[in-house]
């Protein structure tokens, strides 16, 4: 039975990028289905305030953001790499770029209206008035890049994508990296979500070819999972330990003191608890839930801020 449990919901596309992630290392996993807006109890009861879709879970450590879920999958399963020793730093960086500038490119170009009336086909208004304002809060009341802005920096990015592509089937060679599912998920949401704007990519034959293999890799074996079921698994599970000597000190504040993570930008709840571990990649609190019991909850350093609470 795998321990992989992935909280999230279909129509995400980072959810999407760790779907195919599993399936193309072929780690067999579970998925719980999240809400898509805040509330979400059962989520929050495991991160201490982390509401980002997705969250991987296993046992009783909770792993948020997709560039450390990313990190993790690698370290449980290296064949297939994300990350090609000779194209590690690059793949890295334009998964980066792919997850930021990419990603609100693409998003603001498929929640124009002629999108919009796709993704919110047949759902109620006020449900729909209830997303728009949570997203909305969650950019800090920000507006979203204006459509014909978010066109023009949406077709210049899929010509730096399409180069890439020139004579290999992926972004770096011929297997798909790390670079490739952060590339593909907001594209993804525009194939399949908003496919009455999917003719953005009739002039890009190459990438069209790259998305079909993308999705031809598929989510790998899943099992259906009930949120009760994964808090029962936190609560019977104990927190993997830290290991000694990773602690590298940016903050001048001392392993063992009480601190606040958030992201730092675009969803800022945070998550309060003893920190355990800062390597260069990764921060590791500790927190005790009723309803999880004691976590250990990793953020990945870039993206994040850590603060002190003042006793
Ligand atoms: N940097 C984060 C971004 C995750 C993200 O923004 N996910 C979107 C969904 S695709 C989200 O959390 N939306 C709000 C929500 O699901 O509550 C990551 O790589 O995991």
């Amino acid at each position: 039975m795998s321990d992989l449990i992935l909280h999230h919901y279909p129509t995400s596309p980072f959810a999407e990028k760790v779907r195919l992630i599993l399936g193309h290392k072929q780690l067999a996993w579970k998925s719980v289905f999240i809400p898509m807006i805040m509330p979400k109890p059962d989520l929050t009861a495991l991160t201490g305030g982390y509401r980002k879709t997705p969250v991987l879970q296993i046992g009783a450590d909770i792993y948020c953001d997709t560039a450390l879920i990313c990190d993790v999958l690698e370290e449980r399963s290296n064949t297939p790499t994300l990350y090609p020793h000779a194209v590690e730093g690059a793949a890295r960086i334009v998964a980066q770029w792919a997850d930021t500038a990419l990603f609100t490119a693409a998003m603001a170009y498929n929640f124009q209206p002629a999108g919009v009336s796709q993704v919110f086909a047949g759902v109620p208004a006020d449900a729909v008035q209830a997303f728009v304002a949570d997203r909305a809060a969650m950019r800090g009341g920000a507006a979203r890049m204006a459509p014909a802005d978010a066109s023009v920096t949406y077709k210049r990015y899929l010509h730096h994508i399409a180069s890439l592509l020139q004579g290999q089937d992926f972004l770096f060679g011929n297997q798909p990296c790390v670079a490739d599912f952060s590339v593909y998920h907001p594209l993804w949401f525009t194939q399949e979500r908003t496919p009455a704007l999917a003719g953005i990519f009739h002039d890009f034959p190459s990438i069209q070819a790259w998305m079909v293999r993308m999705k031809a890799i598929g989510h790998g074996q899943v099992g259906q999972f009930h949120a009760e079921e994964a808090l029962q698994m936190a609560r019977c599970a104990t927190p993997v330990p830290v290991q000694n000597g990773v602690f590298q000190d940016e903050h001048g504040i001392a392993l063992g003191s009480s601190v606040v993570i958030a992201a730092d930008h675009f969803g800022l709840e945070p998550t309060q608890g003893e920190l355990m571990a800062a390597t260069c990649h990764r921060y590791t609190l500790r927190r005790t839930d009723d309803r999880a019991g004691t976590v250990h909850v990793h953020f990945p350093r870039v993206g994040f801020t850590l603060k002190k609470v003042s006793p």
